[in-house]
């Protein structure tokens, strides 16, 4: 038997020439670890994922978790959903929890999530669709020299505007331990504005309107235009993918390359979404010029 008849494939269906795609015919559950490297591998190369009709819960989300490389807590200052699952984060509308703000996870801290995986709990009768973009395409189509001045600058995330209030409630009681730190505070970090994917080796625009705070070495009003200008581009529409959820849905992203939002429109109806985060590492920048 020739190692192709062996290797299984993954049924895809593409959302756009490079971001983007439906996976059909994979329990995500059950998968055998041969499938499951090859949604890993495919989750690089496609950056956004869904799964349609999965039945996971909470221990099989966080067993795929593992599966797919470790997890973090559910998130430095928010607990997870119950003692037994420390890593599952919630996202509930009946308690404030709205993801309508642009963001790519967790980027105030030093080493952000490599990826999230999402699941639909329970979703209002129409609206709360969700929005990813290609941070990578979103540097690629920028103009070459304002691509030059992006990979120079360096950005501060901070995570206080979001999450401030989490702290100053004492709701996180002991805050969580994430990756070997007991939050208790929320400490602004620096991170690249062109991040160098360290799988592929791609750039992206590493900067969000969630947690960017400013640009290092310029003046606020350059920070402030540089970023709207970043922000206005990497939202174009044509970077942008959308998905109408379905109870059961999976979505998985590389969080190294996208940012989202969670569109509020759906009034008092209840929304309940359950992640989890793979721990990533700390992103690279491009390596100054050598003179
Ligand atoms: O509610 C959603 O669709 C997305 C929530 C979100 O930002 C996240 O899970 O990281
Ligand atoms: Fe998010």
């Amino acid at each position: 038997m020739t190692s192709t008849l062996a290797t299984p494939t993954l049924d895809l269906d593409r959302l756009g020439p490079g971001f983007g795609a439906a996976v059909h015919g994979v329990d995500l559950a059950t998968a055998s670890d041969a499938v499951i490297a090859e949604v890993r591998a495919a989750l690089t190369a496609h950056k956004v994922l869904f799964f349609p009709g999965q039945d996971l819960d909470p221990d099989s989300q966080v067993a795929l978790g593992n599966r797919l490389g470790g997890l973090t807590a559910s998130h430095p200052v928010v607990p997870g959903i119950d003692e037994a699952h420390a890593e599952i984060y919630a996202l509930d509308s009946a308690d404030n929890g709205f993801a309508d703000v642009w963001h790519t996870d967790v980027t105030f801290v030093r080493r952000p999530p490599l990826g999230s995986v999402l699941r639909a709990v329970t979703l209002p009768p129409s609206g709360g669709d969700t929005n990813w973009a290609d941070l990578e395409l979103a540097y690629a189509s920028l103009s070459a020299p304002v691509r030059d001045l992006a990979d120079r600058l360096t950005a501060v995330h901070d995570g206080t505007r979001e999450f401030g209030y989490y702290l100053a409630q004492r709701r996180g009681g002991e805050g969580s331990l994430w990756d070997g730190e007991r939050y208790r505070s929320l400490e602004p970090v620096e991170h690249p504005v062109v991040r160098v994917h360290p799988e592929t080796g791609r750039r992206s625009l590493f900067v969000n309107p969630g947690f960017t705070s400013h640009i290092t070495g310029v003046s606020d009003a350059e920070s402030r235009y540089l970023l709207d200008l970043f922000y206005a581009h990497l939202t174009k529409p044509e970077h942008v993918v959308r998905h109408r959820w379905q109870v059961g849905d999976v979505a998985m992203w590389d969080n190294r390359a996208t940012a989202h939002y969670a569109n509020r429109d759906y009034g008092d109806a209840r929304r309940v979404m359950h992640r989890v985060t793979l721990r990533g590492d700390e992103p690279v920048g491009v390596a100054a010029p050598t003179a």
